[in-house]
């Protein structure tokens, strides 16, 4: 008889994680001859606003999910939380506090929610690593997210405690398993389906548009130079991970990873770089499809430079997952491209 398929919801579905997990899993759904051991929903504010307790609620009552995916938040690029401080708070508050309720109100076996490598101390030593998210104050810039996603590692202590002493309630299905809620730690992510309205985006979907832009302007002009504007010093170092190899790590912890501590998923230390060889990249990706255009890249120091560094150990992932590979950023930043150049009329800008 065919076992029962467990329901993950995956929550913030529609967004850049998102649609990586949903390319993932349809890629492995094709390539597996058996039937799939999980049903895979992926929802987003069409199918309610998960900051509001009663659209939440209705969302676990129709979908019953075994497993949830908790990607939903208010996200954006240093420049929309300069802003927006506030509402990043109390948005990413609401919603997760009203997913975690629900997850443990529908008796969920494991909730994996979403932190960020930009919520660790800003002063702290080097590398970051998972036992460091609340020995000091974040960035300025994103205090407000940066609290809002620290509430989600107390949040998940709260509830591992709860289930522990109130054990009856919580063993799920006749096995001795308590609930895990736990929770990972991406650095910075870009792939397809990346935000790249460029008041809102971060730094690659924003490099790409402003480049995109760029190659048309001097086509237009039947220039062969395009200029690149990058704000900033372009002296700030980050590590990136493509959308995809994050989804494939996601999904593996979903399975594999029953820890209450969060786990950094990044790639390593030596793959950090600057803004602007950041910038550099996208620019030499750019001119190998329009050879007849040399792209000019400027800075602007008029605008802030946020964080400087937040270099991540991805040494817990690594002793877990040894051999993962991890997308070139040449080869990500090409992927990506590609997809904006395809999918323009579409995309998020
Ligand atoms: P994204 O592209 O902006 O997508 C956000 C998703 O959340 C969308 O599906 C959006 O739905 C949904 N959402 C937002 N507000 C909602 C609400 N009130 N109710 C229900 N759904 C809501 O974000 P992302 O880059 O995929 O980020 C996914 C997760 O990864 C987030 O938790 C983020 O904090 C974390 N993260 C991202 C990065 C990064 O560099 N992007 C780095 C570290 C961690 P709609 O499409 O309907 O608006
Ligand atoms: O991705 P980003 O906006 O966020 O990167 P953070 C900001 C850095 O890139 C700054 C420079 O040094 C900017 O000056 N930069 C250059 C640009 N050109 C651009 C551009 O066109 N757009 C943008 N956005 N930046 C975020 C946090 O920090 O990290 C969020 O604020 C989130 O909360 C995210 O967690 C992962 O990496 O600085």
């Amino acid at each position: 008889m065919a076992t029962k398929q467990q329901i993950v919801l995956v929550t913030g579905g529609s967004g850049l994680v998102g649609q990586a997990i949903r390319m993932i899993v349809e890629q492995q759904q094709q390539e597996s001859s058996s039937n799939n051991k999980y049903q895979f929903i992926f929802v987003s504010t069409k199918d309610g606003d998960l900051s509001i307790l009663n659209e939440a609620r209705q969302i676990f009552e129709k979908y019953r999910p075994n497993y949830v995916i908790h990607l939903a938040a208010m996200v954006g690029g240093l420049f929309r939380n300069l802003k927006y401080n506030l509402e990043f708070l109390r948005t990413n508050l609401a919603i997760n506090d009203n997913v975690l309720l629900l997850a443990k109100e529908f008796h969920v076996q494991k909730c994996i929610s979403c932190l960020s490598t930009c919520i660790f101390p800003d002063k702290t030593t080097y590398p970051i690593d998972e036992t460091m998210i609340h020995l000091g104050p974040p960035h300025q810039s994103n205090f407000g997210y940066s609290y809002a996603k620290r509430m989600i590692d107390i949040l998940n202590h709260a509830y591992s405690d709860h289930f522990k002493n109130n054990s009856n309630d919580y063993v799920v299905d006749g096995s001795n398993q308590l609930p895990i809620f736990t929770s990972i730690i991406p650095t910075n992510v870009y792939g397809p389906y990346d935000n790249f309205n460029l008041e809102d985006s971060h730094v690659i979907p924003g490099l790409i548009y402003k480049a995109y832009n760029a190659v048309q302007d001097a086509k237009l002009k039947n220039s062969n130079t395009a200029k690149l504007l990058v704000f900033g010093s372009g002296q700030p170092r980050r590590q990136f991970i493509y959308s995809l190899d994050l989804a494939r790590l996601i999904l593996w912890t979903m399975e594999n990873y029953n820890e209450i501590e969060p786990i950094i998923l990044s790639v390593d230390e030596s793959d950090e770089l600057s803004i602007g060889e950041a910038a550099k990249l996208v620019a030499e990706t750019f001119e190998r499809s329009y050879p007849d255009i040399r792209m000019e890249i400027q800075f602007d120091t008029n605008y802030s430079d946020g964080q400087f560094k937040k270099t991540a150990s991805n040494l817990k992932l690594r002793r877990y997952l040894p051999g993962f590979q991890f997308t070139s950023m040449s080869d990500g930043i090409r992927d990506t491209i590609r997809w904006f150049i395809t999918n323009y009329d579409v995309a998020r800008k």
